[in-house]
């Protein structure tokens, strides 16, 4: 196909996601990164993956690639030494104090022409026939060389709140090496946080995940053209029912039930290639073709986003992990990847707290409260329930209430963002206690934020001090204990109030003293 052709039908494309998105109430993306196939910012004040190249330098380190000018993600990005890969680039400080920036990814993968501790070649290989939608635990990894269709370069994303609904977005863009062979890229976004073993030769350790994402982006027609499929993970063979998101469940048996399956999503994704050769961004881009570092070749770049609610998807993705495959087949082996990485679309929400005592200490018996607040830097105000536990001197630590304890009455709902537990006066022994709040997203802020344990070792606990012993020198014996009928609480309160009256005698004598 000629490439004005080409170049027509993927306008006419373009112009088929923009008419439906425009008819979606929650169409995706929010537009709050330009997806125009382009990595710069266009002006600067435009947000795109790198400043715009016109205004003052940012302050990069010696070396570094700075990238004048405002409205870009990241900048900051360095050669590397002799055959070294370059070091990714860093966010700007602008994208840095962005609270609408949940988790972000850049990526500088090694390719198959540099030199690194694992030697010579990329040491980040899925080795041994493995496929998409495989257990992620049968994968395993290798150092060795790539071809320059398969080989990934720079890849990055990031997740981000967005300012209609809350809700969280994707947006992720990748460099080719080479603009003029089939490729196939997969952009696969995980909720389990996998790792790997070791570097150079170790294996995968993760599991699958009703809802996972793995976007599929296929060059083909010589590279010329880009398309994309967006594939979400499925535990339940067609057509379903399926359970919620977030279930686990890897792949078993030779024909497995749990696979990645395409869904339809017109007005929830936009992807984009540049059609014209682009400047590269504030960090070292790799083109095998023209060895420039600082120009990225048409049909070299591209980039996507994702609108996770319109999918629709509620879970909470964890982690980042592009890769290739030799051929256009969804089954086709898979090659070089990248990461994995960390990449979080939920948020975990701010929690404050404070304690009845906070600090101090209460007497024997009191009567004790914690209070929560769940609290966001950007989006809506969590919703959902939290649980109060409350650990006594046995169970505290330096950390407060980490884990343990005992739980003071049923979960309370947030109301505004905050909840108080019930009062209890299980304080009788002497010593340090703490809370700890559970915080357990409801079906408004399941996909936005994650549930979270909190516990704070100075606003949230409080000392129980001790009651001195009846019959202590200097203190009248009252004959009248917890044990003997009296409650603990009552004794140490007349104890202290013999204690104060001394005080204050002494203190009249001191005075009395000075005259
Ligand atoms: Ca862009
Ligand atoms: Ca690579």
């Amino acid at each position: 196909m000629a490439f004005g052709v080409w170049l027509l039908r993927a306008c006419a494309l373009v112009v088929l996601v923009v008419m439906v998105s425009a008819g979606t109430a929650l169409a995706a993306p929010s537009g709050w990164l330009a997806l125009d196939g382009s990595i710069r910012s266009a002006t600067g004040t435009v947000r795109d993956w790198a400043n715009s190249g016109l205004g003052a330098p940012q302050g990069c380190a010696a070396g570094a690639v700075d990238l004048p000018g405002t409205g870009g993600i990241f900048n900051c990005g360095a050669p590397g030494a002799g055959s070294s890969p370059p070091s990714p680039p860093g966010l700007t400080p602008a994208a840095a104090a962005d609270p609408s920036i949940i988790s972000s990814a850049f990526i500088a993968d090694p390719i198959s022409t540099d030199t690194t501790s694992c030697g010579s070649g990329d040491p980040t290989v899925i080795a041994g026939g493995s496929k998409n939608g495989d257990a992620l635990n049968s994968y395993s990894l290798t150092t060795q060389s790539v071809p320059a269709k398969d080989d990934l370069g720079n890849v990055y994303a990031l997740s981000h709140t967005r300012a209609d609904n809350g809700h969280p977005e994707l947006y992720f863009g990748a460099e080719r090496l080479v603009n003029n062979g089939d490729s196939h890229i997969d952009f696969e976004f995980l909720q389990d946080r996998v790792t790997i073993t070791a570097q150079c030769s170790g294996s995968f350790v993760g599991h699958r995940t009703e809802g996972d994402l793995l976007a599929v982006v296929d060059f083909t027609n010589g590279g010329a053209l880009a398309g994309i499929a967006v594939y979400q993970w499925h535990c339940a063979a067609e057509p379903g029912p399926q359970p919620a998101d977030g279930t686990v469940c890897d792949p078993i048996g030779g024909t497995p039930p749990q696979h990645y399956e395409p869904i339809a999503n017109p007005g929830s994704v936009t992807f984009l290639v540049n059609t014209i050769d682009i400047p590269c961004g504030g960090w070292v881009c790799r083109d095998k073709i023209t060895g420039t570092t600082t120009t990225v070749a048409a049909r070299d770049f591209m980039e996507g986003g994702i609108d996770l609610l319109g999918l629709p998807f509620t879970g909470c993705l964890n982690t980042f992990l592009p890769h290739t495959r030799t051929a256009q087949s969804f089954s086709a082996t898979l090659k070089d990847f990248t990461g994995p990485s960390p990449l979080a679309s939920c948020r975990t929400p701010i929690s404050g707290s404070t304690s009845t005592g906070a600090g101090g200490s209460v007497s024997p018996g009191s009567s004790v409260q914690d209070t929560v607040t769940e609290s966001t830097g950007a989006g809506f105000t969590p919703t959902g329930g939290v649980a109060f536990f409350l650990c006594g001197p046995t169970q505290v630590t330096a950390a407060g209430c980490p884990a343990g304890g005992t739980q003071v009455g049923a979960a309370k709902p947030l109301v505004a963002g905050a909840a108080s537990s019930d009062v209890t006066a299980a304080t009788s022994a002497a010593g340090r206690y703490c809370w700890r709040t559970e915080y357990t997203p409801d079906a408004v802020s399941q996909g936005v934020y994650l549930a979270a344990t909190h516990t704070n070792a100075t606003s949230e606990c409080f000392t129980v001090a001790a009651a001195p012993a009846p019959g202590t020198p200097g203190l009248p014996n009252t004959g009248h204990s917890a044990a003997s009928g009296g409650s603990a609480s009552s004794a140490w309160a007349l104890v202290a109030a013999v204690a104060a009256l001394a005080a204050a005698t002494a203190a009249w004598g001191r005075a009395g003293r000075r005259l």
